[in-house]
Order: C-alpha cells, then structure tokens, then sequence
C-alpha cells in the first residue's frame, strides 16, 4: 500500500500527529506493535502544559479535557516537615497546569483517530524501516499472519524509548546523551480522594514522595524506591504507610488510604538522542528524548514536538519546500534540552542521593530554603513547570 506519512507507535506523539496530520489532508497510517486496549492501559502522565492543551485543542480532541481537567495555579512543595507553595499563576502572569491523565488523551486521540477512519493497525508486529536515507522511504509489517509493505514520503519514529526506529540509525549518524538515576518511582493509584487540592511534592530523609491526582476521587501517588526493589515487595499497606512518614505529620493524618488498582515501578533516565531528522525519517517524542517525571515534562515535550513536526509535514505538502523540515530537529532540540535541564534541576533538588554523600543533603536543604526566600528563584521554578514558550 502506499501514503504520505508511516507513523510507528500509537501513544500520544504518534495519535496527535496522526490527528494534526488528518486535519491537514494529509494520509497517514499508525503501526502499533501492542493491542488497544493494552496501549489504553499504561498510566502514565498526568500534567498538561499550557501549550499541550493549545495543540489539543487545535486537534479538535480537547472537549473531555476542559470539561474533566483539573485546573491548577500552584503546587506544593514539602520539606524539613512543612509544605510551602509555588504559585504559578502568580509568579507566570496567570498562567496554569491543568491535571489530565495521559491514558484520557489518549483514549480522546484513539476516539478522533476511528470517527475519521484514517488506517491504524494495532498488533502490527516486526515493524521494519528502510530506505529512510532515500525519498521513497518502505515500512514492512506483520498482522494476522501476513507481511505487508507500505511505501511513503515520511517516516514518524514516534514508537517511544524501547522502539525500533531510533535503532534502526546508523550508529556513526547519531549522538546519544544519557544519565540513569540510582533510584525508581513507585507509582500507585487508588479510587481515594486527592490529600490534598493540589499537588505536593515532598524531599524527606526517607526519600522523595509526590501526591497527584487522576480526579476529586482518584489518587495518584510515587514514593522513590530502589531500582532492585519489586512490586512484590511493596504490598499497599508499606506503600501508604511510607508515604505518610514521608509526608508532613498534619497532611499524613488527613491521607486515606485504598487498594491499589495500578501499580508500577519505573526507572528515571535523563536522554536525548540528536539529531532528530534522518532524511526521511523523523523521530519524535520518547523514541526520541527521556525525562525523569518529576518535572512532569515528558507528554509536554512529545506535545511540543509533535508541533514543530506536523507543522514542517503540512508546510511540505503546502509547499513542496522542506526547509521547516530542515528546520524540525534544531527548533526541537532547543526546546528539549531546556525541559531535560528542569527535569534534572527538579529531579536532584527532590530526591535523596546517598552516593552522592551527606553534603547532598546539606545542598539541597540551602537550595529548598533559598528557594522560598527568593521571588526570582521561585520565578524559574514556576516558568519551566508551567512550561516555555514553543
Ligand atoms: P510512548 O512510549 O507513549 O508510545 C510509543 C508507542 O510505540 C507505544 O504504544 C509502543 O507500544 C509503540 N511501539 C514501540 N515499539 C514499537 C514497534 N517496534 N512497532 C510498533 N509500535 C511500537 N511523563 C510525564 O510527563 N509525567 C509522568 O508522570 C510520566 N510517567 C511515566 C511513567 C512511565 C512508566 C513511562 C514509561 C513514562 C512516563 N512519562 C511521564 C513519560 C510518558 O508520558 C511519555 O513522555 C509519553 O508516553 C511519550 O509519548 P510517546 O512519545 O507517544 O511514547
Ligand atoms: C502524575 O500525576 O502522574 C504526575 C504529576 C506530576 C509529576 C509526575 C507525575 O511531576
């Protein structure tokens, strides 16, 4: 079969641009190695940037996500037993995050994606790309039992950190940047009412906590764990009880607790990957770029650039030119490595650090208290969180 864009994976970055790309006239096909459902229930993010919800709202798919979405002008940040608050809004000149699962977008993006019967195969497995240094890039697949060839103009890589389309550049044509962090995150969620209207992120002795929310009845919370820890040996009840000994001792009292109906263990990984343009293959998203979440960054930046990506595609076809391609990874990268340094920032601010020995504490407890003395300091904070300018 033959179209003009061959987008790999069908999480946010791949769905959005499918959707953009749509809107736009141009054809597209979405090859998504999983099932649906299986895509449908990974947890994942939970706080949309400003920008994000300008995009989605230009997708057409954001009516659920004004209605549902949480608005939030602040969050707090708990330390040496007290919670103090960043206001965003205050410190932005009114800007805000609004608190939207990424499992509702993209559920909001697969409902656009059928209603405008554009071709996407879940279970398409041993995706393959070729000829992507040429203009007449191929993609083989295997689905039900037969291999299929598509040929394109475009290649999107947007199939995450794991996928093949990164892996498939040649190694001299690439650079890779990366720093993993000695600890993970152990995400719960449970059907419980938020402790608290906003979020909190807690730096304590015991480790760093962040209570988040999915909705007034659903509770997200992480406590950072050991990378050897398992899931087994965190049944609910260590789970609540640790993060309340994180927690400071009045909002402990008032957190209830409940089963847990998700939970996982995720590793933090800081990594971009450049450039992002590769003749006729376009990376994007995860396949692309790591976060650690505690900047809440990684959907905000595959939103990002999946707006510098759909724009350079559609100015292609408008124009014939590919000078906004050419122009895609540069604009891209100087937007990523601004998100990597907050989320790195945030992520070291927040986190114990053993290996890094005592003075890390000392550091970071100078840091957290010039933090709430200095309007400049929580004006950085405040910029990068609520996201940059595109
Ligand atoms: P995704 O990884 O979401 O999607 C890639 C898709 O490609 C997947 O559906 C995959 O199945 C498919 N794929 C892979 N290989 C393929 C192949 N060979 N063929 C076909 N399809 C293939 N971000 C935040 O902002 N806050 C958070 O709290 C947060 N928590 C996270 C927790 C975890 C465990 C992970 C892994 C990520 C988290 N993130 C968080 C980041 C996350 O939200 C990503 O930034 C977001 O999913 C990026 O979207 P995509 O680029 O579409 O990649
Ligand atoms: C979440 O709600 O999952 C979440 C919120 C903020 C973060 C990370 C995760 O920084």
């Amino acid at each position: 079969m033959r179209t003009q864009v061959a987008i790999i994976g069908s999480g946010p970055s791949g769905l959005l641009l499918g959707q953009l790309l749509h809107l736009a006239g141009i054809d597209t096909i979405i090859l998504e190695r999983r099932s649906r459902d299986y895509v449908l229930g990974r947890i994942r993010a939970g706080v949309l940037e400003e920008g994000t919800l300008n995009l989605l709202d230009r997708a057409g798919v954001s009516d659920r996500l004004r209605k549902e979405g949480l608005i939030h002008t602040g969050f707090d940040i708990c330390f040496s037993g007290e919670r103090h608050r960043i206001d965003l809004s205050k410190l932005t000149n009114g800007k805000k995050v609004v608190v939207y699962g990424q499992t509702e977008i993209t559920r909001d993006l697969m409902a656009a994606r059928e209603a405008s019967s554009a071709a996407t195969v879940y279970e398409a497995l041993d995706v393959e790309i070729t000829d992507f240094d040429t203009k007449r890039p191929r993609v083989g697949y295997r689905h039900d039992g037969q291999t299929h060839e598509i040929d394109c103009d475009f290649i999107a890589g947007c199939d995450g950190f794991h996928g093949i389309c990164r892996a498939s550049v040649p190694e001299d044509a690439i650079v890779t940047y990366e720093k993993v962090y000695p600890f993970g995150w152990l995400g719960l969620l449970s059907e419980t009412p938020p402790v608290s209207e906003e979020l909190i992120y807690v730096n304590d002795e015991r480790g760093f906590a962040l209570c988040s929310m999915r909705s007034p009845t659903r509770t997200r919370c992480y406590v950072q764990c050991s990378l050897s820890d398992t899931i087994e040996q965190w049944p609910d009840d260590r789970f609540w009880s640790e993060l309340k000994g994180r927690l400071d001792p009045e909002t402990a009292a008032t957190l209830l607790t409940g089963p847990a109906i998700e939970k996982s263990i995720a590793p933090l990984r800081s990594f971009v990957a450049e450039p992002m343009r590769f003749g006729s293959l376009l990376l994007a998203g995860d396949a692309a770029h790591i976060v650690p979440p505690t900047g809440a960054k990684g959907l905000n930046l595959a939103a990002s650039d999946i707006h510098y990506l759909s724009a350079a595609l559609i100015d292609f076809y408008a124009s014939g030119n590919d000078a906004e391609l050419g122009e895609y990874s540069r604009r891209a990268l100087a937007r990523i490595w601004k998100a990597e340094r907050f989320s790195w920032w945030m992520t070291t601010l927040l986190h114990q650090l053993p290996e890094d020995g005592d003075i890390s504490t000392k550091l970071q407890q100078a840091e957290l208290e010039y933090l709430f003395e200095s309007r400049a300091a929580q004006t950085m904070l405040a910029e990068n969180y609520v996201g940059l300018p595109y």
